[in-house]
């Protein structure tokens, strides 16, 4: 199974958009991934809270059915610096610090 990035509905492909930014970064780095389209609205997303601990765009679920969800620049330069499953030890997945 690829990973999944869930991610927000809103099409902007803009650089400050986090989405997009991890969207982007997963592309360039040619990782690949499949999306989950959630809710706009942050209360709609109880199924991202039961995954990630917390109600923000964008995470990502990894093939063991963990989720990976830190500041979106972060994220982006963990997929850059080398394929998430490879870079990302459990340790480093654990905790949901972004806001
Ligand atoms: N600073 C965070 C911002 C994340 C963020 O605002 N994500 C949007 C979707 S693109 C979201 O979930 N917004 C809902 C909210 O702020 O409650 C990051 O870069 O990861």
């Amino acid at each position: 199974m690829s990973i999944r990035l869930h991610r927000c509905p809103i099409p902007i492909k803009a650089d400050r958009h986090p989405c997009w930014r991890v969207e982007k970064a997963l592309e360039e780095a040619g990782v690949p991934y499949e999306v989950v389209k959630g809710p706009v609205r942050p209360g709609k997303r109880d199924e991202l809270e039961r995954l990630s601990g917390q109600r923000k765009y964008p995470v990502i679920e990894l093939a063991d059915g963990s989720a990976y969800r830190r500041e979106s620049k972060e994220m982006a330069s963990a997929i850059r610096a080398g394929g998430l499953e490879d870079t990302l030890s459990s340790s480093s997945r654990s905790g949901f610090h972004a806001s």
